[in-house]
C-alpha cells in the first residue's frame, strides 16, 4: 500500500527511494544498537497457548489450506515497525503488550477502560479460520483465536446516536520506530459502520495458531474483518469510541481515491493502482503457481452481502 500524491502526507512518495529507505533503517538500527542482520530468530520464538473451541458461526471455518505459520509471522504489514514485509517480524519484538488497556468509550452509556485480563475473559474464545486479503493482491488463510467484537460492544450500551465505530491503535515512539516515517498520520486509525462492527463474523482477535498473538500480528489484540481489505484489520487496539459520525480512518486522509470508508473486497471494483480481480495465496509461489480468482466480500457474500444492499459499491469502495 503507498499512498501517491497525497496532500496530508508529510513526504511524498516519489521522494522515497529505496535508498533513502536504505538509509533510513540504518540510522534507525543504529540508534537501537540492533544488528541489521538480526535474524528472526526472536521472532520465531512461539507465544503462549489460548484455549479456544471451534466456532460454529456460519462462515467462520473456511476450508482453504491454512498459510504456513512461518509465512504468516513473516510476511507482514505493520507500518509502526517499518514498512517491508519482513520488518515486523524483527521489530516488533521490542512491543510491551503488558500492561494493556482499551478504552471503549464515545456513544454509549457505560464507558469503560478494560484491562487485557478483562477481555481475555470477558467472552468464551473461538478458533474462526478467516482468509484475510490485503488491497495489495496477496492474501493468507489464519486460523485466529478471539470472539466477536460485538461482545464488547454490548458491555458498554451503545445510544441510539451510534452509528459508527472508530478503532485506534497504539503509537508510541519509543517502542515504534517507524512512526518516524510519516507515511501515515499516527495513531493508526480505522472505522466501521455500527452493523458492520456488531456483524458476529467481525472478530476482536487474541490469538491464532492456538497461541497468543505474536506481535507483529498485532499483539495483544487486533480486530479481523474478514471481507474486507486487510488495512481495515487494526492491529494493537488501543481505543474503540463508538460515534454519530463517520469516522475519519488514516488511509482514506492519506489517499482518499485510493483507499474509501468501506474497503470491502470486490474483485469488481479496482483500486487505481492495482487490480483486484485476483489474488497470490502466500506460500503458493513459484513460477507455475497460478492467481486465485478473488471473491465478491473475500467469500462472505452469503454472510454479509445484506449489510449492503441498495448500496452503489463503485461509489461506495
Ligand atoms: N496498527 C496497524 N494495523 C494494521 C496495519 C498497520 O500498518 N498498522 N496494517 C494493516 C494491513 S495493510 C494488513 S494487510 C494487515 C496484515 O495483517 P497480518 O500481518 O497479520 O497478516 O494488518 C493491518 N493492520
Ligand atoms: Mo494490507
Amino acid at each position: 500500500m503507498w499512498p501517491i500524491r497525497s496532500p496530508r502526507m508529510k513526504v511524498p512518495a516519489s521522494e522515497i527511494t529505496p535508498r533513502a529507505l536504505f538509509e533510513q533503517r540504518r540510522l534507525l538500527l543504529s540508534a537501537l544498537a540492533l544488528p541489521a542482520t538480526l535474524s528472526g530468530r526472536a521472532a520465531q520464538a512461539r507465544g503462549a497457548p489460548l484455549a479456544a473451541t471451534r466456532s460454529a458461526l456460519p462462515g467462520a471455518l473456511v476450508m482453504d489450506k491454512p498459510t504456513e505459520y512461518r509465512d504468516a509471522t513473516n510476511y507482514n504489514n505493520y507500518y509502526e515497525f517499518g514498512l517491508d514485509k519482513d520488518e515486523p517480524a524483527r521489530q516488533a519484538q521490542r512491543l510491551r503488550t503488558q500492561p494493556w488497556t482499551v478504552q471503549v468509550d464515545g456513544e454509549c452509556l457505560k464507558p469503560q477502560t478494560f484491562g487485557l485480563e478483562e477481555l481475555l475473559k470477558l467472552a468464551p474464545m473461538e478458533e474462526r479460520i478467516y482468509r484475510l486479503r490485503c488491497v495489495e493482491g496477496w492474501s493468507m488463510v489464519i486460523p485466529w483465536i478471539g470472539y466477536s467484537l460485538a461482545e464488547l460492544l454490548k458491555k458498554v450500551e451503545p445510544t441510539g446516536k451510534a452509528k459508527y465505530v472508530e478503532f485506534v491503535t497504539l503509537a508510541d515512539k519509543a517502542q515504534m520506530p517507524g512512526l518516524s516515517a510519516n507515511v501515515l498520520d499516527w495513531p493508526y486509525r480505522e472505522g466501521l459502520r455500527l452493523d458492520e462492527a456488531l456483524h458476529p463474523l467481525t472478530l476482536l482477535s487474541f490469538g491464532m495458531y492456538g497461541e497468543v498473538l505474536p506481535k507483529q500480528n498485532g499483539a495483544p489484540l487486533r480486530l479481523v474483518v474478514p471481507w474486507k481489505y486487510g488495512f481495515k484489520s487494526a492491529k494493537s487496539l488501543v481505543r474503540i469510541r463508538l460515534t454519530d459520525k463517520m469516522p475519519m480512518t488514516s488511509w482514506n486522509a492519506a489517499a482518499p481515491r485510493e483507499y474509501g470508508f468501506f474497503s470491502n473486497v470486490n474483485p469488481q471494483v479496482d483500486h487505481p493502482r492495482w487490480s483486484q480481480a485476483s489474488e497470490r495465496r502466500i506460500g503458493e509461489d513459484g513460477l507455475f503457481a497460478k492467481r486465485r480468482p478473488t471473491l465478491m466480500f473475500n467469500g462472505y457474500a452469503e454472510q454479509v452481502g445484506q449489510l449492503y444492499t441498495g448500496m452503489d459499491l463503485r461509489r461506495w469502495f
